[in-house]
């Protein structure tokens, strides 16, 4: 690790509190003026340090620079032996994260990103993810799972992104099925999951399960305008609130990922899901048929009934559904 990176390191680990030059210079084994001219560039990247006479530098809280070692203090459990690769500008985390999966990278590998210049949705869709006002990640797993069970990942993800958001905001947070996260009524994250299958074994080789989130996003192009929303509507001054999330979000991630066969989570999936009961359109193709969205099944497929009765598990793939106004 360069010799910035590991002042970094030590100024996160002390977050609002001063430590002084002299300590620094001794612990990592060099000069006090090496410590001030990494500082003074660290203060270049944007980094508000703070020289305290007497005590040292002091990062203050309010920074919300996007690093691994921004992230790392907040991470718990199996999530601490996560890689984290944080950038600052990608096309798409999920691309890169594909990328490492097929040359072989472990699970829990992990691309962020503050801006995305082509962030994906499903279906070829785009998902807009502007600089700094976003948290944008893909991780990487290997689990031990077939091709008709990759729907679990998705729905796994969901709920563990919106018991993070609704731990942060102390808002409710609603899933509709699939992938969408809503809160107060409007899209504030998606998630794409990429899967490689093995075909050997009919098991997944890997999964990228991609997450993008509008933290304080507040202008959207005007075809996103009406739907999309962020979860502050601004930022919060007194914490690094977007390394929080992320942390936040890995630490549910480590821990659901470990039970994904089990569907333990599925009960707060459908807890939060805001289609059932609801009148929809399933979009099949060209054709919209109208029906009540009725369950979520062990698949976490959507059941719907038709209006003779017959009741259907969709799959996402094969469709989308829309809410009837
Ligand atoms: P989706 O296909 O369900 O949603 C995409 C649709 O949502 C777009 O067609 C548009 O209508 C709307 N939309 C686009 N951008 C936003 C936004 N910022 N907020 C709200 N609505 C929006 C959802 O796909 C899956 C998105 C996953 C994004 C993550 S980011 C990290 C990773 N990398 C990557 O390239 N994709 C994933």
């Amino acid at each position: 690790m360069e010799l910035k990176q590991q002042i970094l390191k030590i100024l996160e680990e002390n977050r609002g509190d001063s430590i002084s030059g002299a300590k620094m210079a001794k612990d990592l084994f060099v000069t006090r003026s090496a410590i001030w001219k990494n500082i003074k560039q660290l203060q270049n990247d944007g980094y508000i340090i703070e020289a305290v006479p007497n005590r040292g530098y002091c990062l203050k809280t309010s920074n919300d620079i996007l690093t691994a070692e921004s992230i790392r203090p907040y991470l718990t459990g199996k999530a601490k032996d996560f890689q984290l690769d944080v950038r600052k500008t990608v096309e798409s985390t999920n691309t890169l994260a594909k990328e490492a999966a097929a040359l072989g990278a472990n699970e829990g590998r992990v691309i962020i990103a503050s801006e995305q210049t082509k962030g994906r949705g499903r279906m070829g869709r785009s998902f807009y993810s502007p600089a700094s006002t976003g948290l944008y990640m893909s991780l990487i797993l290997r689990p031990k799972l077939d091709l008709n069970d990759s729907l679990l990942i998705t729905t796994s993800a969901a709920v563990a992104v919106a018991s993070a958001i609704e731990k942060l905001t102390g808002n409710l947070v609603q899933i509709k099925w699939v992938n969408d996260i809503f809160m107060n009524g409007k899209k504030v994250c998606g998630i794409l999951t990429e899967a490689s299958l093995n075909v050997e074994n009919g098991g997944l080789e890997y999964a990228v399960v991609g997450i993008g989130i509008n933290v304080t996003t507040n202008d959207f192009p005007d075809d996103i305008k009406a739907i999309a929303g962020s979860i502050f509507s601004k930022k919060p001054t007194d914490q690094p609130i977007k390394s929080i999330l992320a942390a936040e979000l890995l630490n549910n991630l480590s821990s659901s990922m470990d039970k994904l066969t089990d569907h333990s989570y599925l009960e707060e999936y459908k807890r939060r899901s805001f289609l059932i009961g609801k009148d929809i359109y399933v979009l099949k193709g060209k054709n919209a048929y109208e029906a009540i969205a009725v369950d979520i099944d062990h698949r976490a497929r959507l059941v719907v009934e038709y209006p003779d009765k017959s009741r259907e598990a969709l799959s996402s793939g094969e469709v989308s559904v829309r809410q009837i106004p």
